[in-house]
């Protein structure tokens, strides 16, 4: 789906732009839904409950989560638990990137990783307050013999081509078929095979490589309900379709418990079913600027719980960047140090005393202000609010920049960015209470900040 706001000149002349707005689409005919405001809130407000609001979600998935392309099993798991006891490091949860599989098979694990198997790792680290989440991708290993491949092919839930044949793309474990999610009983064999994977004893899923990712292969022969369904009229919608049915096994597996879902890729209406995470940004400040917009969109776009990877990816991180990413991060919906196990170490303990003492400090500041957040995400169920708000959300007027944030009605944050150290704020109107030096304060601001403290005001 594509919308043209006024930008080609193909389809507006110069008395028409910024009066037309163009839509079209690959496949099928877009549903149009015009919601009038103003105010912000009420747009906001009606959007998220024509879409779904996000259910209340298990407390400890607004924890800190500790992530890395690399941890695999037991003998992971226990390295982190062991530093996050000694350094006292807040966590709730341990994430599992893909080499913990047998051969980056789809519902399987690396028997080696985990000697007592994954009920007994899992039940010990739950224990001791830590859910261990596992990765999921959409691809099925092509391979005879392999059981989900099999009952797959058996059961007819795979995308086909043109040619009526599975679709092959080529992704981690090779050559990979893809469920189709469009499919009601394709999404029903998933969620038997994602509920018994949560009977291993899972905290949540990571659903990953949604978009769909194919590998090197052209996704247009990637039809959707036997085929008779172009790319175009699923694709966007394929996440949807993998975080219902994931979703759904883990609910089946667990009826009594909130479940948690994490998704790269998302949908209207996937707030139902998951959070989403921003995907693989760099780690530079370029990207670490643009985690506030995102997030801020996001939210009021109709997903509010998100969140980017803090720290991460394609590039090493250093100490200063790492904490300001902490330290702009550490109240967004979603907070989860991720990194490529090819970058620099992110654990918190990897960094400096004073770098490992300022991320623990503002890491258990969320734990401190976890009442205070878990309020937002029921307020959010009641009434569509998002977590992370624009400041125009509440406070009209005035040039506001995108750097500066609320969290729910009552904190503003204006963290700083710049590698300088320094920002100046002005704030909307009224007295806000400094939470660094305890001091009420109003109008234009020269916040200097050193490296304990970032602007926070209630
Ligand atoms: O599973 C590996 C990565 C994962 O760490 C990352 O968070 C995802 O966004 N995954 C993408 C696939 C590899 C992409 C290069």
């Amino acid at each position: 789906t594509w919308i043209d706001t006024g930008t080609d000149p193909s389809f507006f002349g110069p008395e028409d732009a910024n009066r037309k707005v163009v839509l079209g689409t690959e496949g099928g005919i877009p549903s149009l839904w015009i919601i009038v405001g103003p105010p912000l809130q009420e747009l906001t407000r009606k959007l998220q409950k024509l879409v779904g609001v996000t259910p209340r979600p298990p407390l400890w998935s607004l924890g800190y989560h500790q992530c890395r392309w690399e941890y695999k099993g037991e003998k992971h798991l226990k390295w982190l638990n062991d530093h996050m006891v000694k350094h006292k490091t807040p966590n709730d949860g341990l994430w599992l990137d893909i080499d913990y599989m047998e051969g980056y098979r789809v519902f399987t694990y690396d028997k080696d990783a985990f000697p007592e198997g994954p009920e007994k790792t899992c039940a010990k680290y739950a224990a001791l307050g830590r859910k261990v989440v596992p990765i999921i991708d959409p691809g099925v290993k092509l391979e005879p013999g392999n059981p989900v491949y099999e009952d797959g092919l058996k059961k007819n839930v795979f995308c086909l081509t043109p040619e009526g044949k599975p679709y092959v793309g080529f992704v981690w474990p090779g050559e990979t078929v893809f469920p189709d999610f469009s499919k009601p009983e394709a999404r029903t064999w998933w969620a038997g095979y994602a509920k018994s994977f949560k009977a291993l004893g899972f905290g949540g899923a990571w659903v990953d490589m949604n978009d769909p990712s194919t590998g090197a292969v052209d996704p247009y022969a990637m039809l959707f309900r036997d085929g008779t369904l172009p790319h175009g009229a699923f694709r966007n919608q394929y996440a949807l379709g993998m975080q219902m049915a994931t979703r759904d096994g883990f609910q089946q597996a667990s009826p009594n418990e909130r479940i948690f879902i994490l998704s790269r890729s998302g949908y209207t209406g996937t707030s139902r079913f998951a959070a989403i995470w921003t995907g693989d940004n760099v780690s530079n400040r370029w990207y670490l600027k643009g985690t506030i917009p995102t997030t801020l969109n996001l939210s009021l776009s109709g997903i509010p719980f998100n969140g980017p990877d803090v720290g991460w990816c394609m590039n090493d991180t250093n100490e200063e960047l790492m904490i300001d990413w902490v330290k702009s991060g550490f109240l967004f919906p979603f907070f989860r140090n991720h990194s490529g196990g090819s970058h620099r170490r992110q654990e918190p303990w990897t960094f400096s005393d004073q770098g490992l003492h300022i991320i623990t400090w503002y890491t258990s500041l969320r734990y401190m202000l976890m009442p205070y957040l878990y309020q937002l995400f029921v307020q959010q169920e009641r009434d569509g609010d998002p977590i992370l708000r624009p400041v125009q959300y509440h406070y009209a007027g005035g040039e506001i920049p995108d750097d500066v944030f609320l969290v729910g009605e009552s904190i503003l944050q204006a963290p700083v960015l710049e590698e300088s150290g320094h920002r100046q704020l002005d704030l909307p109107a009224g007295q806000w209470f400094d939470a660094r030096w305890g001091k009420w304060v109003s109008g234009h601001l020269e916040a200097v900040c050193g490296p304990f403290a970032t602007p926070l005001y209630f």
